[in-house]
């Protein structure tokens, strides 16, 4: 009578995903679902310059609108000390505009009225007397001598950088390039661009005058981080606040930060003593709130003719909008930038970065990202691509001879960081055979005779994550770790709770999965909760795909917790001491008598029935894990394209990626996820990004300017797996929610260079439009910078 792990839903089935069944049915509860009695709606003035003095603001004819309840503005705001708030990278951010407007589309005033038109027609009744300011849009401007100071607010900032960083060996790296014989080098933007999930950010701020409780329904990633920022900021003690992240309908990094929207409805609830509903629209999530990439790269690569890369040398300009506002472990500046080339062996590395205020919206580091590292990853495989072709050398075969090898592990980067397992050289085997690397090596040697500009585009990458651990990781010093708690009912049905937050990864389907693995309990028996500070265990959240890591290894020792609790209750029941019972799935038996046993679901009703004298009632209990590392997971990601010399436009023939994540809890998620990660590279290398004129307007607010790409533009994925599991992880899983949104775009981007090899063309920066493709391609030169502002609209 074994229980079939497959068949319970445990690890490796192919489970539905049990939320899907409310999603596709419109049944989902996210925030503007929610609607309590006597609530009120507010809306947001936003700036329409990027740079200006605030000479006066004036309410007066909002006020007088019938059906508005209040207006707040940064003066009523600094009143009470509320106008400046701490960011998670130790900066300051201005929560209503006071001194200054920084960026197009700052926060200048909130209306609160008793429905949301009405709200939104006093926004445009109030008068804001703007003196305007130079404008600053990039890091060549920020730096500039005589540049206007943005953050004159700051008593210390004299000029508009944020950080001048550095990491690495710089000795070293020097003694590697003098020692070299051909120095590679590249440099590319990677342009500005927006997770822009589909449900925008929002929040309902409720507080209770009866309890002095203030509850917050609101779109977050990391419920209990708001909750102690909350605390922190407003001064409301820590029990006395309730954050609630129901469904969330996409994240994608965007719901991370903390935004002023969030910030004024809270207070707004608490002046008024009613709760306060916040939706932000479109065009206020794509011009505001936490965008991601934007970021110069200039590498070097120490190279032996042979290949070998003997040091790197990278240095970033990174722009951080007008408020440092990166969520990220806040001691490395440029996030994880320096985990660029982890599964290469390279000696040595030295990197340099700085980052600068400009006149833009803050963010810079959200996107389907662990902390930077989709833009390392990026500048590493356009490196490694330039290098080849530099030393005419093939391209996969550049990456076999530089690799870490499968048993150098663990292996220490040239950064410091410590990979743990994985078998690079066999996942690229495994791409290249499915892609038939030869074959369309020679296909395209023919399509040249024929005057057609076939390429294809490598891309291989370790990424970390899961942040923590504690050791290393923390954001505003709270130490990166997680946590689940599990309630085993006495009929065996369970409720599961972790401190993550599914945004839309299914973790309601998977978790159960990883208890009915330990446990034996059916997956459907298993529910599970995530996003309510009162109930769910402290946790981080979910971000830098550190769920499965640290929560669901949370998961893992929390029924193992439960297992060991089991095993008593069963020795009782079987009348035998505990070392004569033995576990298989579900059921504990007697080693002399196998057919003798108690299954879980009989431990449970005994935990409230029939326990052994002196025990504890009750079979609950919970787990805080820490993980000892990051994980290290593997995508090899290559494409084949077809560039049309005529219209510069270029199309996907073959797409193959292998992802190693270890073991797969659910393969049927994890391709979703690598699919919909796909499907942004994609996007990223092909269309999407979002640039600024030169008086700081953004042109990319909307989805007519700022391009999604549908089911028909993307293109066909094939996927296959390769399985190293992770040796610290409790089930051997690693991260996998970002790995194919890192590593994909410089596939296509490889791609579409190497079909224009031998025009001198040596780098395009995305997005890879066809008039940016068409122009490097008839004139022979690199296409690079910031992508121009449409003219065309
Ligand atoms: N999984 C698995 N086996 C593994 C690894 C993961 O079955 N070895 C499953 C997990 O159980 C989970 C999913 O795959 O259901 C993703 O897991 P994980 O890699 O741990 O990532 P997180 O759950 O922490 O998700 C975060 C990650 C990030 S940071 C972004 S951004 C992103 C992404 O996930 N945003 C998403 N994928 C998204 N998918 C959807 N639908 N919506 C978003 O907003
Ligand atoms: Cu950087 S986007 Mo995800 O880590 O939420």
């Amino acid at each position: 009578m074994t229980v079939d792990e497959v068949k319970i839903g445990g690890l490796g089935a192919k489970r539905r995903r049990v939320e899907d069944s409310r999603f596709i049915r419109g049944m989902g509860n996210y925030v503007d679902d929610i609607t309590l009695p006597g609530m009120l709606h507010m809306e947001i003035l936003r700036s329409p310059l990027a740079h200006a003095r605030i000479k006066s603001v004036d309410a007066s004819a909002a006020l007088a609108i019938p059906g508005v309840q209040l207006v707040l503005t940064g003066e009523l705001l600094a009143s009470r000390n509320l106008a400046w708030m701490p960011t998670l990278s130790y900066d300051t951010q201005a929560v209503l505009a006071t001194d200054k407007v920084r960026f197009q589309g700052q926060e200048v005033a909130c209306v609160v009225a008793d429905d949301p038109y009405i709200a939104k027609d006093a926004c445009e009744a109030i008068v804001v007397d703007y003196e305007a300011l130079p404008v600053i849009v990039n890091p060549t401007q920020a730096t500039a001598n005589g540049a206007p100071v943005i953050r004159d607010d700051k008593e210390n900032q004299h000029d508009n950088v944020v950080f001048d960083w550095e990491v690495g060996d710089k000795d070293g790296t020097d003694r590697a390039f003098a020692a070299a014989d051909v120095v590679s080098e590249l440099e590319l933007h990677y342009p500005r661009s927006h997770p822009s999930p589909i449900e925008t950010c929002g929040s309902i701020a409720d507080f209770d005058r009866a309890t002095s409780k203030l509850t917050v329904y609101m779109t977050t990633q990391a419920p209990h981080i708001i909750r102690a920022a909350v605390a922190m900021v407003a001064e409301i003690p820590e029990h006395m606040i309730r954050i609630v992240s129901p469904d969330l309908g996409g994240g994608f990094g965007n719901k991370v930060p903390i935004y002023p929207g969030y910030v004024v409805s809270i207070l707004a609830s608490i002046l008024l003593e009613r709760p306060v509903k916040w939706i932000e629209d479109k065009t206020g999530n794509l011009i505001s709130t936490g965008f991601g990439r934007d970021i110069y790269l200039r590498g070097q690569m120490a190279l032996r003719n042979d290949g070998k890369i003997l040091g790197v040398r990278m240095h970033t300009d990174s722009d951080h909008g007008a408020f440092f506002s990166d969520a990220q472990p806040s001691k490395f500046k440029i996030g994880l930038m320096h985990a660029a080339f982890a599964c290469y062996d390279i000696p040595v590395a030295h990197l340099t970065a700085r980052g600068v205020y400009t006149n833009k919206a803050p963010g810079g580091v959200a996107y389907r990202c662990s902390f930077r590292i989709t833009e390392a990853m990026f500048f590493q495989e356009r490196m490694v691509q330039a290098a080849a072709d530099d030393l005419g050398l093939d391209q996969a075969e550049i990456r076999r001879l530089n690799f870490v090898k499968d048993d150098d592990f663990p292996h220490r980067t040239p950064f410091g960081f410590l990979t743990d397992s994985g078998q690079y050289g066999k996942c690229l085997e495994i791409g290249l055979e499915a892609i038939g690397y030869e074959d369309f090596l020679k296909q395209k040697e023919e399509a040249r005779k024929n005057g057609r500009l076939l390429g294809i585009g490598i891309s291989t990458m370790t990424e970390p994550l899961g942040a923590g651990n504690s050791r290393e990781y923390d954001i505003l010093g709270i130490k990166m770790f997680d946590s689940a708690e599990l309630r085993v009912h006495m009929t065996g049905k369970a409720l599961l709770r972790t401190g993550a937050k599914s945004q839309g990864q299914g973790h309601e389907t998977t978790w159960a999965q990883i208890v009915a693995h330990e446990l034996g309990i059916p997956a459907d028996d298993v529910v599970v909760e995530e996003g309510d500070t009162d109930t769910a265990p402290f946790g981080m959240g979910t971000y830098a795909s550190r769920s499965t890591p640290v929560a669901g290894a949370a998961v893992s020792m929390v029924s193992r917790k439960i297992r060991a609790k089991a095993r008593k209750i069963a020795a009782h029941l079987l009348e035998v001491s505990e070392e004569d019972i033995e576990w298989e799935l579900g059921r504990f038996y007697l080693r002399s008598s196998p057919d003798s046993g108690v299954t879980i679901q009989e431990c449970a009703m005994a935990a409230y029935s029939n326990l052994p004298d002196g025990m504890e009632p009750g079979l609950e209990n919970n787990a805080y894990y820490d993980p000892p590392n990051l994980t290290w997971p593997f995508g090899c990601y290559i494409a084949t394209v077809e560039v049309d010399p005529l219209t510069g436009v270029w199309d996907v023939l073959n797409f193959v990626a292998v992802d190693d994540c270890g073991v797969r809890i659910n393969p049927m998620i994890v391709e979703g996820q690598i699919m919909g990660g796909l499907a942004e590279a994609y996007a990223m290398a092909n269309m999407q990004f979002i640039t600024f004129d030169s008086e700081g307007n953004c042109v990319g607010s909307n989805y007519m300017d700022y391009l999604l790409p549908t089911a028909w533009e993307t293109p066909g994925f094939e996927l296959h797996e390769v399985v190293t599991p992770c040796p610290h992880h409790p089930i051997g899983a690693k991260g996998v929610g970002e790995c194919a949104t890192v590593g994909g775009p410089a596939a296509f981007v490889n791609a579409v260079i190497d079909a224009l090899k031998g025009t001198g063309v040596r780098n395009i920066d995305m997005p890879l439009l066809p008039d940016r493709v068409y122009e490097a391609l008839t004139e022979g030169h690199d296409v690079s910078g910031s992508p121009p502002v449409r003219t065309d609209l």
